[in-house]
């Protein structure tokens, strides 16, 4: 039996030797490399906060101390100190989630994985402490990269602010995000990271200046008395302690004794205090170190020895196809520029990045700055496309409606992973767009079907230079390409039987769903129109006359049935005076839990089955509704 094996929870690591903490250690990173190649997840992040972590649980009292981790996807060492060790449907339905969960553990808190938003939390969750007269103490372990957050420092602000609260912020600083971390805030973790720490200049300066005779003595209470200026000769770290947090470090994270002492001496501390660890994304895993561009952040399945992934792939994926789209239009327009929130590779910008590096901005995580920035580019002439997952636009919400909208700018979003995500579970769907952004005047969305679509609807999107558009599109493979047999307006029709009753509206990538559900309606005698509106925001002015001639529309959208495409054709209609019946199939207004995506779309009935079955069984819903007495007659 392993080390590993024995921990059934936090006590058990409280009685293992020096000895035996490296050795587990080293089995949790060979169980980490193992399982998680496995199943695909969080590999680099976790192999670097394995002491950290072994640490963090050795000196506090989870759960009545409060651990937190900030996004969440560095918490599957957690995971295994605290009683779960079964990894083998690890993010897949009804395995362990990739992020903390409330429903797998009372050690876990935040789920959500947005990053930023744990120190915010741990204000909170302090303060209620105090109110309520609990003891115990709050953690929250938050990485270099998330720490670029404007929540973050809304959150430092506050907690600096009682002096009296105890709170501990665990930097966990392996010097990236994805990428290496940039900014200002990353220029002075780098300083810090440098020297040997206040507290060992503290003591040099004592020994050292005071020891130095007459003058010293003078020196040293000079320099003491402007503390900041000797805190910044010698070990320039000021910034935190300006703030009014006490700081500790930098510690070698990896070194889980010199961890240990570090947190023990902030547990003491009646006050907030920022531990600065120092790690290594990817530790004790030579390809993970040796991958420049991300230091496998995530991995998909794959082969633990050689690295080669064992998923196959169905051609290119969408990411990709923008990602040689963009250079291309980059070619062709110099003022098209590209902004990213810290995800340069897995958004599709890297080429662009290295054929126009002067082109590109990584603007850390934050999203908000990401839109309000492209407001002010494109009030300077230049056309942004500001690329991020869908499910991280939430976060810009206002500064895309009052900055960018309102202010009527040419700026392009570019919304990867939108739709059912599936595997991160209920925080990475990009599930909400389509329903939130239908508020915004003047915005325009394109869902392409296919990959030909992605390219023509990106350049329509980047002419236009006096409001916002946005295209989304899913994650995964683009799919073979899907023809038009005709036109209305700026529609797309996909299929069209003679005499037709059911309209369909297939919104982006549900146009094969949407296409497989007509031909199992045509095979039950009931006729369809297919069309792609290309783009669902505005709606096109010829949906309601071509819906007028249809006895029932159907909406299928990778999207919030809640306000979503369905809700925006239904809105057009009634102010058309079309009164044509319009069924909305789509993501319910619940929380999704981590799965396949083709998993998740089968539990939602977001299939060709399901939608042809209500459909038809709406028709004949309508049939009985609308001629009361014929069913009658009939049978
Ligand atoms: C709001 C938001 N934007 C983007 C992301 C995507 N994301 C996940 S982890 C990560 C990097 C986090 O870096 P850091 O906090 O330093 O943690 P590390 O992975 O280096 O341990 C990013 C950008 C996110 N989770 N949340």
């Amino acid at each position: 039996m392993t080390i590993l094996e024995r921990i059934r929870g936090p006590r058990d690591l409280k009685a293992l030797t020096k000895e035996e903490l490296g050795e587990l250690s080293a089995d949790v990173r060979e169980f980490l490399v193992e399982a998680v190649s496995r199943t695909g997840g969080h590999l680099g992040p976790n192999l670097g906060v394995v002491e950290l972590s072994i640490a963090l649980h050795r000196v506090f009292e989870s759960p009545v101390d409060r651990i937190l981790w900030d996004t969440g996807h560095q918490s599957y060492v957690h995971k295994l100190l605290t009683g779960r060790q079964d990894f083998s449907k690890l993010r897949g339905k009804g395995g362990l989630s990739g992020y903390p969960s409330r429903e797998e553990s009372e050690h876990d808190v935040i789920e959500n994985s947005h990053a930023s938003n744990a120190l915010g939390w741990a204000d909170g969750l302090a303060k209620a402490r105090q109110v309520l007269g609990e003891r115990g103490h709050v953690v929250a372990v938050i990485g270099d990269g998330a720490l670029t957050g404007g929540m973050a420092w809304e959150a430092l602000n506050n907690i600096a602010a009682a002096k009296n609260r105890p709170l501990i912020i665990v930097v966990n600083d392996n010097e990236r995000s994805y990428a290496p971390t940039i900014g200002g805030l990353a220029n002075h973790l780098a300083t810090l990271r440098t020297t040997d720490g206040y507290e060992q200049a503290l003591a040099w300066g004592k020994q050292v200046i005071r020891g130095t005779p007459i003058v010293g003595k003078y020196v040293y209470e000079a320099l003491h008395g402007a503390k900041k200026g000797f805190k910044d000769a010698f070990a320039p770290q000021g910034m935190f302690e300006d703030l009014g947090l006490k700081y500790v470090g930098p510690i070698d994270g990896h070194d889980i004794g010199a961890v240990e002492s570090a947190l023990r001496r902030a547990k003491r501390f009646h006050g907030p205090v920022l531990v600065h660890c120092l790690t290594e994304k990817g530790r004790g895993y030579a390809p993970a170190l040796a991958d420049e561009a991300d230091h496998f952040h995530t991995v998909g399945v794959m082969d633990p020895l050689t690295c080669a992934p064992l998923t196959p792939s169905n051609g290119p994926s969408w990411t990709s196809v923008f990602e040689d789209e963009i250079v291309r239009i980059g070619e062709e327009r110099e003022d098209v520029v590209a902004i990213t929130a810290a995800m340069l590779h897995p958004v599709g910008l890297g080429r662009f990045a290295e054929r126009f590096p002067d082109r590109v901005w990584d603007v850390g995580i934050a999203e908000q700055h990401a839109a309000v920035s492209a407001a002010g580019l494109a009030t300077g002439g230049l056309h942004p496309v500001v690329a991020v997952y869908a499910t991280f636009l939430n976060r810009a919400f206002d500064q895309l409606l009052m900055d960018v909208a309102l202010h009527r700018c040419g700026v392009t979003f570019v919304l990867d992973r939108a739709g059912v995500t599936g595997v991160d579970g209920a925080s990475h769907n990009g599930m909400w767009d389509m329903s939130v952004l239908q508020v915004v005047p003047g915005l325009r969305i394109a869902a392409p079907r296919d990959a030909a679509q992605l390219r023509s609807q990106l350049r329509e999107a980047v002419a236009v230079d006096d409001a916002p558009t946005l295209v989304r599109f899913p994650k995964e493979s683009a799919g073979p390409e899907i023809p038009a047999v005709g036109q209305v307006g700026g529609m797309d029709v996909l299929h069209r039987d003679e005499q037709p009753q059911v309209l369909l509206v297939a919104v982006g990538v549900m146009a094969s769903v949407c296409l497989q559900a007509a031909n199992l309606l045509t095979a039950r005698g009931i006729g369809c129109t297919v069309v792609d509106p290309r783009w669902v925001k505005p709606v096109d002015p010829a949906l309601p006359q071509l819906a007028a001639e249809h006895r029932l529309v159907a909406v299928v959208e990778d999207n919030s049935r809640s306000a979503g495409v369905g809700s925006a054709v239904a809105l057009a209609l009634g102010d058309a005076d079309v009164d044509v019946p319009v069924r909305r199939f789509g993501i319910p207004e619940q929380f999704l839990a981590h799965a396949k995506r083709a998993e998740v779309l089968a539990d939602i009935g977001l299939t060709p089955v399901e939608i042809a079955g209500r459909i038809s069984g709406s028709l004949a819903a309508y049939d009985v509704h609308r001629r009361p007495g014929q069913e009658k007659q009939e049978s």
